[in-house]
């Protein structure tokens, strides 16, 4: 009797070290287009919250270029896989709206991070900052840039995103303030997050517009891209380049003199954050209310606002003084 108990116990044992580890919730981060560092770093952050959660598998995606179709295309492809969520940053506010429609329909959460899904297509919408803050931060940048005063341009990211044309829009009522009087907005170009589109775009502002003190670049391509023409087209010290870089990416620039200072949040703990979102829907944890306050795990908690909008924290500044130290980080 004594011997069956342990064969017995031995084969129950047994059993259940063959059962199937239990499957991972495959959560999808669907980025503006592959190949950006700010998403890279994102990604990062989103894998970090997956290794805290534990039980999640992340799916990084994104069009090789910053178009909507692109993103269409993906998301499809993501309902295929019968993934539990979908986060996205999305090229075009409205474009996506159908296919991400079609995902609710099959039980698929979605939300979007960082560029804005219009509301019927997303359950919310998490921003790195709030937009009047960030168009206020680009406007001092410029001041920083051109204590003066002088003509400024834009070099924007895609025209359809959502959140360069936000805080192009807060940037240009901030700019229309007193402290402004003597700042000129004298054009807005788009580079598409391309390299080699906003380059040309920012050589194209170069020539067109002689007097040109600054170019704010509200994307962390452009900014770059706009630092290096500057940089070639020998105006440095006559044109200064500011707006959202990554430390890593601006090193360079800051030393050579083509920017004084620029700002960006922290996109690792963006990516970490919307994971968290994520799963507080799939697990049900987040609701999706209006005025609900919700966890972003380690980084704290946040309340979305009537339009399902919750926002993180203050883009930060960075100069000679701190690049050196973050452009190790992001
Ligand atoms: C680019 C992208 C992204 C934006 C950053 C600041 O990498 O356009 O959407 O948030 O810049």
């Amino acid at each position: 009797m004594h011997r069956i108990r342990i064969t017995l116990a031995a084969a129950v044992a047994a059993l259940s070290l063959a059962q199937p580890a239990l499957a991972a919730d495959k959560i999808a981060l669907v980025v503006k287009s592959l190949g950006n560092g700010f998403f890279d770093a994102a990604r990062q952050g989103a894998q970090e919250a997956a290794k805290e959660l534990g039980g999640l598998e992340i799916i990084y995606a994104g069009p090789a270029k910053p178009t909507a179709e692109g993103q269409v295309e993906i998301v499809n492809a993501l309902i295929a896989q019968r993934v539990k969520a979908i986060a996205i940053s999305a090229n075009d506010p409205d474009a996506l709206v159908p296919v991400l429609k079609k995902a609710r329909q099959r039980g698929i959460h979605v939300l979007s991070f960082d560029a804005m899904v219009r509301q019927d297509g997303r359950q919310l919408h998490l921003a790195p900052s709030s937009t009047p803050l960030i168009g206020a931060k680009l406007a001092a940048l410029a001041l920083e840039a051109a204590p003066g005063g002088g003509e400024v341009a834009v070099l924007s990211a895609t025209a359809q995103a959502t959140n360069q044309n936000g805080w192009i829009a807060a940037l240009k009522s901030t700019l229309a303030t007193p402290p402004y009087a003597k700042h000129k907005l004298v054009s807005v170009v788009y580079g598409d997050d391309q390299t080699d589109k906003s380059y040309r775009e920012a050589q194209g502002l170069l020539k067109s517009h002689p007097n040109l003190k600054v170019i704010v670049a509200p994307t962390t391509v452009g900014i770059a891209a706009a630092a290096r023409a500057v940089q070639d087209e020998r105006r440095v010290g006559q044109v200064f380049v500011t707006g959202l870089g990554l430390p890593s990416e601006m090193l360079g620039h800051v030393r050579g003199g083509a920017v004084k200072s620029f700002a960006i949040w922290n996109p690792v703990d963006l990516g970490y954050a919307v994971i968290q979102l994520a799963n507080g829907l799939v697990k049900g944890t987040v609701k999706g209310m209006a005025g609900e306050t919700v966890s972003l795990g380690r980084i704290g908690k946040t309340t979305l606002d009537a339009g399902l909008e919750a926002a993180m924290a203050e883009p930060y500044t960075f100069n000679a003084s701190n690049v050196d130290k973050f452009s190790k980080v992001y």
